[in-house]
């Protein structure tokens, strides 16, 4: 039977991500694989899990959008005073870290001038590929059953929810999650972690929605969905396995 595997929020978590993919027995021969956003910013290795993802990606893996990745084209296209400032804020430290092939402590030591100064140069110069694959990522995916998106959909456009601004599909918290949707399909999404939902890193399963960011990055768990016509089935890896 042919599976979908969707996976939200690994945030630099690369080395649960493979263990995730190879005790779920992933073969890209068989099982559509869907990223649903946030790859980079406050786990150890952004750079390593944007190069996983695109080779994923290559391999016939769908991957959305998330507002962390698209801080970080932000960062190296613009550089604004405002996306560095949200960038050093939410967890930017440790992906100039991961890029710059230095350790965290190292970086403190420097201003956020400089850091940002070093991080774009070496964006722009040797990572344009990952920039430009994090530009291009679509904001959603959708099949019969289920809508996929990085946060959700904002109840102000829900008849209309492929014309709501890019900005809600990767940022919208409570107005999406805390009433029903209203669509026909159940949403699946990441952003919030599971715990605000429930208390608990495990998956959280509503009439119309599927929230399953378990929260790696913060030392809980990744969570891997799986989807079949029978119904579904929960995986995870606490943070700090595989490598
Ligand atoms: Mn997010």
């Amino acid at each position: 039977m042919r599976r979908t595997i969707v996976i939200s929020d690994i945030h630099g978590c690369v080395d649960e991500l493979n263990e995730l993919l190879s005790r779920m027995k992933y073969d890209n021969r068989r099982d559509r694989l869907l990223l649903i956003g946030d790859y980079v910013d406050r786990g150890p290795k952004s750079c390593e899990t944007v190069d996983r993802v695109m080779q994923l990606v290559g391999e016939g893996a769908v991957a959305l959008r998330g507002n962390h990745d698209q801080r970080l084209v932000d960062l190296a296209l613009r550089g604004d005073d405002e996306t560095v400032h949200k960038f050093f804020d939410h967890g930017g430290t440790s992906t100039a870290a991961s890029y710059l092939g230095e350790s965290v402590n190292r970086i403190e030591d420097e201003s956020a001038e400089q850091i940002v100064l070093r991080l774009r140069n070496v964006l722009n110069d040797q990572y344009g590929s990952h920039i430009s694959f994090l530009r291009d990522l679509p904001l959603y995916i959708e099949d019969e059953k289920h809508l996929f998106v990085h946060a959700g959909i904002h109840p102000d456009y829900v008849h209309r929810w492929r014309e709501q601004p890019e900005r809600e599909f990767m940022y919208v918290k409570e107005p999406f999650w805390g009433r029903r949707t209203g669509l026909s399909q159940k949403v699946v999404f990441g952003h919030t972690r599971a715990v605000e939902l429930h208390g608990r890193p495990s998956v959280w399963f509503s009439d119309d929605k599927i929230g399953i960011d378990g929260g790696c990055a913060y030392g809980q768990q990744l969570n891997g969905l799986e989807i079949t016509d029978s119904g579904y089935a929960v995986w995870s890896v606490p943070a700090g396995h595989g490598k």
